[in-house]
């Protein structure tokens, strides 16, 4: 098989083949060589708040077996590997001392990582608030922006001479929107849209400082985001108004009384990089915006490389005769469904990339796609998840008809490259290409992870061997 994107199979020459983590959910040594406590170490003890009262404390125990792990990514072919910083790993208070050793874990981490010739990614917030930053208000404190800028320097300044790939936040639909206020996830708050938009605005300006200070230090720096997404699908995507009303459900935030109003995908990057909000916070929270000074939306729509996103599933639309446009379908009787729980939507990929190149303009990056599946060891000591390679299938194939269009697509990660900490639901779900056996640690990578190894070597050409009629 050729490794070239001149073949109209194979995805374009640069494009990046990774897998995807995040501290909290692999690392375990929560405690170890002076590492401050996090929001999820807390939430974690709290009576009822993980399944099963599962803990962060030892997850995967990536913090002692980094060495092993890179040599089964190396094994697999990967071509980039997507971490998180633990930001309290690094300011064990969340700012003022540095803690060397935490720096010198991911130094180390970056060094075997390009021994094997893996290009490293790093996300500098992937949900694990210093616990000490979160007893001073957290997201709502606007000095985080600061926080965050100072602690962003100082990693960039210990990694950028080999770190080029900067994410600055994971999903703040998802941290704020579930953590905030629906309160199921760290740091289990409820709290008023009026006292959201203070977080939504704070992780923003965040961005725009860390961005700026990322920029200004690493040489030849490619710096984004990622976000998590709510797609909307055309329920007939051969109608042009379905199209466009699946377009609306992408682009155009959704007011409501709870969390949802945080799952939209324009909070975030509309600021980033349009330079403003949506105009639906204007409407719902009049004169809002204006208590904060104007300077701020300089700061915060910095230049950017890419446009990153995680997806999932989506939901399903139809146009509507009502205020949005748009409605969603109704689950269909006995539709395909993950382990979670969550439906399987593959051409959610392309409409997605679609509906995010005409907006943004940017190169993009799936930085988490997946699946929670049935998967166990089984007699023969293997791991035959077959299910995920259909899926990836179908989903893959979606990606690349977006690039067939001609959308610049510059990498896919597998969330996730090992069965891990799936926050709240503990340790019952396993999204990864690797098996974890969470009573010895073994790793067992699954059928999956031969079958991406083949798909990055033929640079995606595989997929297309397929005998399904794929959709
Ligand atoms: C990600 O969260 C996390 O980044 C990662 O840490 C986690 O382990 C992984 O995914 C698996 O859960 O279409 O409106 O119904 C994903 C959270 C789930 C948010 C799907 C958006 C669909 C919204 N996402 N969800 S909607």
């Amino acid at each position: 098989m050729s490794n070239s994107g001149s073949s109209a199979s194979a995805f374009p020459d640069s494009f990046v083949w990774g897998a995807a983590t995040a501290s909290a959910q692999i690392e375990g040594g929560w405690d170890e060589d002076g590492r401050g406590p996090s929001i999820w170490d807390v939430f974690c003890r709290r009576e009822g708040a993980v399944l099963n009262g599962d803990t962060t404390s030892v997850a995967c125990d990536f913090y002692h077996r980094w060495k092993d792990d890179i040599a089964l990514m190396r094994d697999m072919g990967l071509q980039a590997f997507r971490f998180s910083i633990s930001w309290s790993r690094i300011f064990p208070d969340g700012t003022g001392k540095i803690n060397q050793a935490g720096l010198d874990f991911y130094s180390q981490l970056v060094d075997e990582l390009l021994a094997n010739g893996i290009r490293p990614y790093a996300t500098l917030y992937h949900w694990d608030l210093p616990q000490a930053l979160q007893l001073k208000g957290g997201w709502l404190n606007r000095e985080i922006a600061d926080w965050f800028a100072d602690y962003a320097e100082t990693v960039a300044t210990c990694l950028g001479d080999r770190v080029k790939d900067w994410i600055t936040f994971n999903e703040p639909q998802i941290f704020l929107g579930f953590g905030y206020s629906d309160g199921t996830h760290a740091p289990g708050l409820t709290l008023p849209h009026e006292e959201m938009f203070h977080t939504v605005h704070n992780v923003n300006l965040a961005h725009g400082r860390a961005t700026k200070k990322i920029r200004s230090i690493v040489e030849n720096s490619q710096v984004g985001i990622a976000i998590a997404t709510k797609i909307g699908i055309p329920a007939d995507e051969n109608n042009p108004e379905h199209v466009e009303a699946a377009r609306k459900a992408t682009i155009h935030p959704e007011w409501s009384e709870d969390h949802n109003t945080y799952l939209n995908n324009a909070w975030w990057p509309d600021p980033m990089i349009h330079g403003r909000y949506p105009k639906e916070l204007e409407k719902n929270l009049p004169g809002f915006a204006d208590q904060f000074p104007a300077s701020d939306m300089e700061e915060i729509c910095q230049p950017l490389d890419f446009f990153g996103y995680n997806y999932y599933f989506g939901v399903i639309v139809e146009p509507a005769d009502n205020e949005k446009g748009w409605q969603a379908l109704p689950d269909q009787p006995g539709e395909p469904r993950t382990m979670i729980g969550w439906p399987v939507h593959p051409s959610g990929l392309y409409w997605a990339s679609r509906f995010f190149y005409d907006e943004y303009q940017l190169p993009l990056y799936i930085f988490e796609n997946g699946l929670s599946s049935m998967d166990w060891v089984d007699t023969a000591g293997e791991v035959k998840d077959h299910q995920r390679i259909d899926f990836l299938t179908r989903y893959l194939t979606q990606y690349h008809r977006a690039h067939a269009e001609g959308v610049p697509l510059a990498g896919y990660f597998h969330w996730s490259l090992m069965d891990n900490f799936e926050w709240a639901q503990g340790y019952r779900e396993r999204f990864g290409l690797i098996h974890v056996d969470y009573k010895t640690l073994k790793r067992t990578p699954k059928l999956s992870s031969q079958w991406y190894s083949d798909v990055i070597s033929s640079n995606g050409e595989l997929l297309s061997a397929s005998r399904h009629e794929l959709k």
